[in-house]
C-alpha cells in the first residue's frame, strides 16, 4: 500500500462518520501522491499523517433565550487545524447542517487555501448548528453573545482569527466583536470581516467573488478568452455570489442564475446592475428570497432545485459557472449536462462544491476547473490584508486593496499552474493547488521537528 493509500485508509478507520472531512482529505491526498517520491523527508517525519488530524478540535455548549424567553442550546465548534505558517485563520458559519465533519473538512481545505495566498495564516474553522433564517435581530445577538462566551477563550490576534461564512456576515462579526471586546477590555484585531468604522477594510465583503472572477479571468487567458460576452451560471444568493455577480457585469459577461436553499431562478436577459441593486437590498437588509426577484422581474422560478439540476433539465446554454452556495451541489451528472450544455470554465466560490465524480467529469472533459481553495482564496487573502492593515494601524485605500487583491489571485493562479507543471499535468489545477499549498505547510512542519 502506497503512503498516501495508508493515510486515506487511517482516516477512513478513525474518523468514521465524517463523509465530508474524509472526501476532503482523500482529494486532498490523492493529489499529493507526486510529492511523495520527491520529499523522503516528508514521509519520514510522517507529515502525510499528522496533517489530517488537527491541532486541536473544541466542542462547546451555546446556551441563549430566545425571544419567547425559552432556553435554546445549540452546539459550537472550533477546529484549530494546523498554525505551521502563521495564527489559526478561518471563517464560522452558523447553519443547521454544520457538525463536526463539516468544520473539520472545511478547516483542512483552509490549511492548504491560506497557504496559496501567500500571506503569514493557519487553517482554521468553526461554526455552529444555529439558524439565523427566520431569528429576530435581538435572538441573533444574544446567541453571538453566547457564542463568544466560549470562544473568547481560544482566540486571539496571534493564535486564531476567525470571519465570515454561510449564515454570518456583517451583523454577527458586530455581535461577535462587541462581546469579544466587552469581556477581554481590548480592542484588537481577532476577527476579520468588521464594520469599515471599527476596523474593517475596504473590498473585503467584495473579495470572495471579484477574486473567484479574477482566478477565471487567469484561467480563461491561458487559452486567450476573456470574461467578457460570456454566459454565466452563479448559485447561492449570499455574499459570494452577489460580488461574483458584481465583478461579472463589470467585466462585461451576463449572469444568468441564481438560487437559495427555496430555489432558483433563471433571468435569461441577464442580472444586470438595476437588479443586482435589487438583490443587494432583498437578502441583506429585507433578508427576503430569491422567489420575490421571480416575481418582480416575470422570470421563472424552479423551486426546490438547485441550479446544477436545473441547467441540466432545461439544457441552458452557459459558458462559465461559479458554483457559490455550499458543498456538494454538483454531482457527476450534472458535471456531464453542464460540459453538454457549454460549459467550459468553473471558477468555485464555495468550498468543495463539485463532488468527486463531478470534479473528474471537468477535469477528464477538459475543462478550465478551479478548485475552490484556489478560485475563492481572494475573501480570506483579504482577511489577512485586513489584518496587516490593524497592526500598522491604518487602512488602504478602496484601489490599493483591490489591487493587492488581484495580484494575490494572479499569484495564485501562477503557483498552481507552475506546480501541475513540475509535477506533470499541466493546466490540472486540483494537482497544482494541493501541492503548491501543502509543500510550504510541510516544510514549516519538517522544521519544528516532531511536536
Ligand atoms: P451566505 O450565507 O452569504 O450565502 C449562502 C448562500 O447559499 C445563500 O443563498 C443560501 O441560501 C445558500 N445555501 C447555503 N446552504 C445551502 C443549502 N444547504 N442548500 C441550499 N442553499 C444553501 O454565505 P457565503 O456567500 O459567504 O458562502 C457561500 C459559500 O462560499 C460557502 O461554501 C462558503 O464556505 C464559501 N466561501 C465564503 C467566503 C466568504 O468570504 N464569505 C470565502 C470563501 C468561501 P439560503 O439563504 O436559503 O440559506
Ligand atoms: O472559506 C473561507 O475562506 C472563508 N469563509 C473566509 C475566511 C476568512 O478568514 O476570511
Amino acid at each position: 500500500m502506497s503512503i498516501i493509500q495508508d493515510v486515506i485508509a487511517s482516516a477512513q478507520e478513525k474518523d468514521i462518520g465524517q463523509p465530508e472531512f474524509l472526501q476532503a482529505v482523500q482529494e486532498v491526498l490523492t493529489s499529493l501522491e507526486p510529492t511523495v517520491q520527491k520529499h523522503p523527508d516528508f514521509v519520514k517525519a510522517k507529515i502525510y499523517h499528522r496533517i489530517i488530524v488537527p491541532d486541536r478540535a473544541i466542542l462547546f455548549r451555546v446556551p441563549w433565550v430566545d425571544d419567547q424567553g425559552e432556553v435554546q442550546i445549540n452546539r459550537g465548534f472550533r477546529v484549530q487545524f494546523n498554525n505551521a505558517i502563521g495564527p489559526y485563520k478561518g471563517g464560522l458559519r452558523f447553519h443547521p447542517s454544520v457538525n463536526i465533519s463539516i468544520i473539520k473538512f472545511l478547516g483542512f481545505e483552509q490549511i492548504f487555501k491560506n497557504s496559496l495566498t501567500t500571506l503569514p495564516m493557519g487553517g482554521a474553522k468553526g461554526g455552529s448548528d444555529f439558524d439565523p433564517k427566520g431569528k429576530s435581530d435581538g435572538e441573533v445577538m444574544r446567541f453571538c453573545q453566547a457564542f463568544m462566551r466560549e470562544l473568547y477563550r481560544h482566540i486571539g490576534p496571534d493564535t486564531d482569527v476567525p470571519a465570515g461564512d454561510i449564515g454570518v456576515g456583517a451583523r454577527e462579526i458586530g455581535y461577535l466583536y462587541g462581546y469579544y471586546m466587552r469581556i477581554v477590555n481590548r480592542n484588537e484585531s481577532v476577527l476579520t470581516g468588521k464594520g469599515l468604522e471599527y476596523g474593517g477594510s475596504l473590498v473585503r465583503p467584495e473579495a470572495t467573488g471579484y477574486g473567484a472572477v479574477y482566478f477565471a479571468a487567469e484561467m480563461l487567458a491561458t487559452r486567450k478568452q476573456e470574461i467578457s460576452g460570456k454566459v454565466a451560471a452563479i448559485s447561492g444568493s449570499g455574499n459570494v455570489a452577489q460580488y461574483t455577480i458584481e465583478k461579472l457585469l463589470q467585466m462585461g459577461a451576463r449572469p444568468i442564475t441564481l438560487s437559495d436553499s427555496n430555489g432558483t431562478i433563471v433571468d435569461e436577459a441577464g442580472i444586470d446592475r438595476e437588479k443586482f441593486e435589487y438583490i443587494l437590498d432583498l437578502k441583506n437588509y429585507r433578508r427576503g428570497r430569491m422567489s420575490e426577484y421571480a416575481e418582480k422581474y416575470k422570470v421563472p422560478f424552479y423551486a426546490n432545485q438547485c441550479v446544477w439540476d436545473v441547467i441540466r433539465e432545461q439544457n441552458l446554454k452557459i459558458d462559465l459557472a461559479f458554483p457559490s452556495a455550499h458543498e456538494n451541489e454538483i454531482n457527476g451528472e450534472n458535471a456531464r449536462a453542464m460540459v453538454k450544455n457549454g460549459c467550459f470554465c468553473v471558477s468555485e466560490g464555495a468550498n468543495m462544491p463539485s463532488n468527486l465524480d463531478a470534479v473528474h467529469e471537468f477535469l477528464s472533459s477538459g475543462v478550465l476547473y478551479g478548485p475552490g481553495k484556489a478560485a475563492n482564496a481572494g475573501g480570506v487573502a483579504v482577511s489577512g490584508l485586513e489584518m496587516s492593515q490593524n497592526a500598522m494601524r491604518l487602512s488602504w485605500s478602496r484601489e490599493e486593496v483591490d489591487q493587492r487583491l488581484q495580484r494575490i489571485m494572479h499569484n495564485i493562479h501562477q503557483s498552481a499552474l507552475e506546480a501541475s507543471e513540475a509535477y506533470g499535468c499541466k493546466g490540472n489545477y486540483v494537482v497544482g493547488a494541493n501541492i503548491a499549498g501543502f509543500t510550504k505547510v510541510a516544510k514549516s512542519m519538517l522544521a519544528y521537528g516532531i511536536v
